[in-house]
């Protein structure tokens, strides 16, 4: 993998404070094409949502998640050698990329841009929690526009979330202890998932761009219901860079086989509806191995570990992130006017796939109809 790699001192830095900042781990020329995907993400949102109340959302500070499926630079991105080695580090030799959303900051109105305090940790329980965050600056970030505050030493445990209607977020109080990063291009924020961070509107005037990845295990689901959740992208297996172990695995390389048929394997089971499509994304990355073309079999096996379901989003969020049954419950009574009785009906039924015994969403689906 690449030169990049974690220090035993970072290491500690992440266990007693729960976050560590990386010296930059990107330059402009890798950069660059991800912020580009994510201004055209951000262009198609403003444009399609014609909606009063989202529109100023999707304009000031939209979140623009799953840009792999979207985006063949943001796809290579997600599975860089940077996150193979930091997550090696932290999660073990087979992870995944759970989660890529991108945090644009327009030029703030009325403190609209700013996130209040969570953990990322408090919307999903996954049956396996050694999960962490990776937030990308590209752009450099300080106090003025927006660059986040960590609490160090709060990744104790979850801590209560309430809806907070204004920043239309889930939100915890506000730790004692804060400290506000100032990052240069490039640089990485590491983080677990109980780790309280927040970040203040942006008062620059400029956009401010960042890229969050989180990373978990693979073969990951929800409790309580044990549904597979988000990306599931392969990013290493028994410690190498999953690119290199599909390619032996597509060239017939005997010690690939058992892991690149549990990696096909995992992909159908959980995407029945899709088997053609992944057959025929499976034959386009084995024809561009034999190819030879190092860039398009990378983008073949981007767009194989690309399919996944349609995705439909409500309040600025896609219904598939929420993940946590509760929080959708405390959200649902105040859901605008605009959300129609299908979106409303598609909410309640993600809680009840979170949860299939959840009361509340059982009763407020009845009164649907
Ligand atoms: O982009 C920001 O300022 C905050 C992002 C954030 O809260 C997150 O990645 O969980």
């Amino acid at each position: 993998m690449s030169g990049f790699s974690i220090s035993e001192e970072q290491r500690q830095t992440y266990d007693r404070d729960g976050f560590l900042v990386t010296p930059a781990a990107f330059g402009e020329a890798e950069l660059a094409p991800v912020r580009a995907a994510i201004a055209d993400a951000w262009s198609l949102r403003k444009g399609e949502r014609a909606r009063a109340e989202e529109v100023r959302w999707d304009r000031l500070r939209p979140e623009l998640p799953r840009l792999h499926r979207v985006n063949q630079s943001a796809a290579a991105f997600c599975r860089s050698p940077v996150f193979a080695a930091i997550a090696a580090a932290f999660i073990g030799p087979d992870a995944d990329m759970m989660w890529n959303q991108a945090h644009v900051k327009a030029a703030d109105e009325d403190g609209m841009t700013a996130f209040p305090w969570h953990q990322d940790g408090a919307y999903a329980d996954m049956e396996k929690p050694n999960t962490l965050s990776c937030w990308v600056a590209l752009t450099a970030c300080d106090a003025r526009n927006g660059a986040m505050l960590m609490a160090p030493g709060s990744h104790g445990s979850i801590l209560r979330h309430e809806w907070d209607d204004e920043l239309k977020y889930m939100a915890c109080e506000a730790p004692d202890d804060t400290f506000q990063l100032e990052l240069e291009l490039g640089q990485v924020v590491v983080f677990g998932p109980r780790t309280a961070h927040a970040s203040p509107p942006n008062l620059s005037g400029e956009n401010r761009f960042g890229y969050s990845l989180s990373f978990s295990l693979p073969e990951n689901r929800l409790l309580p219901s044990r549904a597979p959740f988000g990306d599931q992208v392969p990013l290493i297996r028994g410690g190498r860079h999953i690119d290199e172990v599909m390619r032996d695995y597509v060239r017939g390389v005997a010690s690939t086989r058992e892991v690149g048929d549990r990696v096909v394997r995992w992909i159908l089971e959980r995407l029945p509806n899709q088997k053609h499509a992944i057959a025929a994304a499976l034959k386009a990355y084995r024809d561009a191995v034999r190819g030879g073309d190092a860039q398009h079999s990378r983008d073949a096996l981007s767009s194989l570990f690309a399919i996944s379901e349609d995705d439909v989003s409500i309040n600025g969020d896609l219904i598939r992130a929420r993940t946590d049954p509760d929080a959708i419950m405390r959200e649902y009574p105040h859901l605008s006017r605009d959300v129609t009785l299908d979106e409303r009906r598609q909410l309640l039924l993600r809680a009840l796939e979170l949860d299939p015994d959840h009361s509340e969403a059982k009763s407020a689906l009845a009164r649907l109809g």
